[in-house]
């Protein structure tokens, strides 16, 4: 029979009392775009400040489009991006271009933004081999499909760099569904245990396909995880750009001064549905939900901020849209473009040695092609 003790060893309460107190979500723009923690305002100039709207005002556009592209049958697999460019843009801002960026299927943006040429982001889409292949100098992999692998291989990233003594970073986003994975601790802890300079980001943007955060864990906050494996954790607002900046920029710094990695959770919404493979969103989330995250909406808040600051103008907006909208329509041409890729290619880009079987493989389909 269990011994009763007279009084609890561990006041639970308090306990998650003093944790959820270190993990309030860090913000610098509230809704109407209005500075709210000024001691906190990143040091960036007028002109970097601009190209951070620019850049997310692109993707915006480019979700559009490829939203469009996919119900006309001209995609492959694709994942909404509309309601997280604060998340996905602005972290991906405050990064180098020696950093490495290991992504997930939703983080095509900031690879576009790392270097991978638009054409090459419709290649990927529709499973074409050159659409994961990365141009010289754009230190990447390409979107990992499988939840949550991508951490593990950010660590070992991470660790590869320190071990050359790069003064870079590698950067890895997963969602609220990845943090949920035995993948997201272990690479956590293997970062931690090293010190590698790793950042990890989980975009919460509430469901995981149709499961609601709520019913993927315990905890009230996923940042709070960090406290497990002993590195630092922070809860940004995912839809205020400069929170989201200023928290990667610092934990960036951290990494490269040999202190460890961070996980950022970053608190958004994607107002699209999980992909355009036929999920109905409607099914598992409310208009009343919808609706209340729109009210935040990263673009909205960010332009205001901007127009107050006389930095932002209609005139400035529709000169991007335009911009982006041309470039959409020469790179789709450019990937139609492309021929089609033949198990052949696909069997001499899997390895750089092929395995027996694949070599015997490669003949058949040779003989094949060449009728
Ligand atoms: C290991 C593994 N299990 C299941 C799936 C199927 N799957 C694809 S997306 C997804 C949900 C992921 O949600 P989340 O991590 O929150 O990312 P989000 O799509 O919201 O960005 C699941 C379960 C998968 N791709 N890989």
């Amino acid at each position: 029979m269990a011994a009763k003790t007279k009084t609890s060893i561990v006041d639970s309460k308090k306990q998650f009392d003093a944790i959820h107190k270190q993990f309030e979500t860090f913000q610098i723009l509230n809704a109407e775009g209005e500075v709210v923690n000024k001691d906190a305002m990143p040091d960036l100039s007028d002109d970097q400040l601009k190209e951070l709207m620019r850049r997310m005002v692109y993707i915006r556009i480019l979700d559009q489009r490829s939203i469009s592209l996919s119900r006309q049958g001209r995609l492959g697999f694709y994942a909404p991006t509309a309601g997280q460019e604060a998340s996905q843009i602005a972290s991906h801002f405050a990064l180098e271009q020696d950093d490495f960026i290991l992504p997930g299927y939703r983080d095509v943006p900031q690879l576009i933004w790392h270097g991978l040429p638009l054409h090459q982001a419709f290649l990927f889409s529709r499973g074409h081999f050159k659409g994961n292949q990365m141009p010289e100098g754009v230190n990447a992999l390409s979107p990992q499909i499988i939840i949550g692998a991508q951490i593990i291989q950010t660590a070992g990233v991470a660790l590869g760099l320190k071990k050359r003594g790069k003064k870079a970073v590698a950067i890895t986003y997963t969602g609220d569904g990845g943090a949920s994975q035995g993948d997201f601790y272990e690479g956590m802890n293997f970062a931690g245990a090293f010190k590698a300079p790793a950042i990890f980001v989980v975009q919460n943007n509430r469901y995981a396909i149709s499961t609601p955060v709520e019913k993927q864990s315990s905890a009230q906050t996923i940042a709070q995880k960090a406290v497990a494996v002993g590195i630092t954790g922070v809860q940004v607002d995912g839809m205020d750009a400069l929170a989201v900046y200023a928290a990667t920029a610092e934990a960036r710094q951290r990494a490269i001064n040999g202190e460890g990695p961070t996980l950022i959770e970053t608190l958004t919404f994607r107002y699209g549905p999980h992909t355009m493979s036929g999920d109905d969103p409607t099914k598992y989330r409310t208009k009343e939900i919808e609706n209340e995250w729109e009210q935040k909406d990263p673009l909205v808040r960010f332009r205001k901020f901007l127009e107050n600051k006389g930095l932002w103008s209609e005139e400035e907006e529709n000169k991007v849209i335009e911009q982006a909208k041309e470039e959409i329509k020469q790179a789709i041409k450019k990937a139609d473009g492309e021929s089609k890729p033949k198990v052949t290619e696909l069997i001499e880009n899997m390895f750089e040695e092929p395995t027996f079987n694949l070599k015997e493989q490669l003949e058949i389909y040779k003989a094949k092609e060449s009728k």
